[in-house]
Formats: structure tokens, sequence, C-alpha cells
């Protein structure tokens, strides 16, 4: 039997990268589809699937162009598609909306449109968001939760939602949204809190830094194991009829919470490091996500298994490992802050910095 062909939009990214990885080792031919820029400088832009790319074909293409999405449709004839690729920082987004929109909701018509034409049997994943939810209208949310984004990436996901629904009712096509809330890793992009926070704790520890500087920390995720996560887009695909499906652990925590947890772990206290920078704040702030995976439990018989300490425990592990600082040996900072203060490990406290 021949292999089945799997085509993955984004596959430098951290959601690309795991799912890649369970691709491959579930047998499938996998493709990716880069930027053109990324196949001239592999070292730098593919450093994330270093390890895979003499398993899997990349072609240069990009979301602004209907052509080149077209043209590695017809080349690659998917029977799987995963389109993950999207301008997907928050914050960014409000700098530049007419970027994010043009790329997120232009990118995912033109996947759409060369599928119904070139592959039409080709089943399609959509990476969906619990930013979607925006100013949140339940708790907590489900798959019939009111949308209300906040941003121009929400609002550019729920264009792509309601895109993929559409295509899926007047076209036939096997087309699947995934409402995924926030899922993490030690693969992270660094701009993402998780990523910034864990990054930030180790270097402390290392004693490169003394601090880190954090916006909004009352906002509350439910954040998972993107490990995990893939497993759930994959066995949408994998169904008799093409649905829609909330993805998440249904357990949620401030980003205070987060970063207290990260400094703990590392053996640090919060107090002496943690600055809040206001210019950090966004304009419209998404406050509360918490998702109820219900459906994704029956339907796909998929469960998260990573809890929230695990999570945090094991991005600060790899940081502090990745800088030279391993756990269980006392950090830099922790032994000069207390050569300085004998008295304990005492520092300004966050409400002080405001
Ligand atoms: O880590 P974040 O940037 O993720 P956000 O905005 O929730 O979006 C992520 O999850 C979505 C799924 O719900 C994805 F669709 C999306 O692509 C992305 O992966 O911010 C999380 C929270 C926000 O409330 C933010 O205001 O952390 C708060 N925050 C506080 N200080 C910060 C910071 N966020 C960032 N990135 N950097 C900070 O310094």
């Amino acid at each position: 039997m021949s292999k089945r062909v799997a085509l993955i939009n984004g596959i430098t990214g951290q959601d690309g990268y795991y799912l890649a990885e369970l691709l491959l080792a579930k047998g499938y031919e996998v493709h990716g589809i880069v930027r053109r820029v990324a196949l001239q400088d592999p070292a730098h832009r593919l450093e994330r699937i270093a390890h895979l790319l003499d398993r899997v074909r990349l072609h240069g293409a990009s979301l602004e162009s209907f052509p080149s999405i077209y043209r590695v449709l017809a080349e690659v004839r998917p029977d799987e598609c995963y389109h993950l690729a999207a301008q997907s920082f928050v914050s960014y987004s409000f700098d530049d909306e007419f970027s994010t929109l043009n790329t997120n909701v232009n990118g995912t018509h033109y996947m759409l449109a060369a599928i119904k034409d070139v592959v039409p049997n080709c089943r399609f994943y959509f990476a969906g968001s619990s930013e979607m939810f925006g100013k949140i209208a339940e708790l907590p949310q489900t798959e019939t939760t009111r949308f209300h984004p906040r941003s121009a990436y929400g609002i550019s996901k729920v264009a792509g939602f309601d895109l993929t629904r559409n295509y899926r009712e007047a076209y036939g096509l096997f087309a699947c949204s995934g409402i995924l809330f926030n899922h993490e890793s030690p693969r992270r992009g660094f701009e993402f809190v998780t990523r910034k926070i864990s990054f930030g704790v180790a270097r402390i520890r290392a004693g490169i830094t003394d601090c880190l500087h954090l916006g909004n920390l009352e906002a509350k995720r439910d954040w998972g194991h993107a490990g995990e996560y893939v497993e759930a887009m994959w066995r949408m695909l994998q169904q008799d009829v093409p649905d829609d499906f909330v993805v998440a652990t249904g357990d949620t925590h401030s980003v205070a919470e987060f970063a207290q947890l990260a400094f703990e772990i590392a053996g640090l206290d919060h107090r002496d490091h943690l600055r809040l920078d206001v210019e950090l704040y966004r304009p419209a702030e998404v406050h509360l996500l918490v998702g109820n995976a219900q459906k994704a439990r029956s339907v796909l018989g998929w469960q998260h298994r990573t809890s929230f300490e695990q999570l945090v425990r094991q991005m600060v592990t790899a940081d502090c490992q990745s800088l030279g600082c391993p756990l269980g040996i006392p950090s830099v900072s922790a032994v000069s802050s207390y050569r300085a203060v004998p008295g304990g490990l005492t520092g300004p406290g966050i409400q002080e910095l405001v």
C-alpha cells in the first residue's frame, strides 16, 4: 500500500515540528510549505526542524501568493493538509492589523480554493484559536460559544473558521477547524509569554540578566502541551465526517501563577526579579480562557495528559539545561543575591514597580 501523503503549511513552527514528528512516526510521506527565504537560509530559518530535514520534503511558497500555493498542492497532491501557518503573535497584530489580516485571511482562503480545484478529496485542517472567543460569552468555552474576537489576529481566525466551514458546507470539502487553546512546550517561540518566562527565568538563573519584564499578569489562559494537541489535529482528519473541535485542558491559570511557579522551580523568588511593564499591555485584552474539550474526548478519544505544573517544569528545565545552569545546582543569581543580602533573598515587590 502506498504511503499517505501529508502537507503541513507552517512546518517550521512549534506545532509543525510536533506534527511532522507524529506523521513520520505513523508512516506518512511528509511535505512542508516554507517561505522561499527559509530554503535559502536553512541553518537559521529551519533550525527547529533540522533533525527532520532528511525525512521531509520542503516546498517554497507564500501565504500571500495564490499561484505559489496552487503550484505546491498540484505537485504534492496530499491526502491530508494541515494549515498551521499564520501571523500568530496576537500582540503584533495590534502593530500591523493589515498584514495580519491579509496573511491570515487570504492565506486560508488560498489554501481552501486551491484544494477545491486541485485535490478536492484532500482532508483539510484549519488552526482555529481560542482567541476567537475573546470577550468571553460563557464559561467554559465550547464549540457553540459565541465568538467576540479582541484583536486583528482573533478576527482573522474567525474569518478562517468561517471560510473553512463554508467550504465544507458549500463544496463538500472534508474541512475541519481545531479551536485550540494555548499550547506550549520547550519548542515554543520566544515572543509568547510562557517561553518568555521560562527562558527569562533560565537567563536569571544563569546570571545573564537580573529581571524579567512582563505585561498583564492577571490574564488567565488554559495552557496545554503542544505535543498532545497535534494528536487532536490528526484525529480530526481520521473521522467519518468533518467537524470542529475545542482542544483544551479545562484548567486555567494566570500569567502571574505561571511566572511564580517558574521562578520557584528554578529556585528563585519572583519578588526579586519580576517587573511589571505597562508598555506590554495590549489595547484590548482577552482576560480569561478555559475550554471544555468534552466533544474531543467523546468523538476523537483525545485527552490531554500534561498538567500545568508538569508543563512549566518541563519548559524551565529545558531552558535552564540549554543555558548550562541545570536544575539541582544552586543558581548563579541565588548565590550572588545571598552574598549581597545575607539576611535573605528579599527584593522589590511587584506593586512597588507599577
Ligand atoms: O503568550 P501570549 O502572547 O499568547 P496569546 O495572546 O494568548 O495567544 C496564543 O494563544 C492563542 C490561543 O488562544 C493562539 F491562537 C495564538 O496564536 C498564540 O499562540 O499571551 C498570553 C497572555 C496575554 O494575556 C498577554 O497579555 O500573556 C499576557 N502577557 C503578559 N505579559 C504577555 C506578556 N504576553 C506576551 N507575549 N509577552 C509578555 O511580556
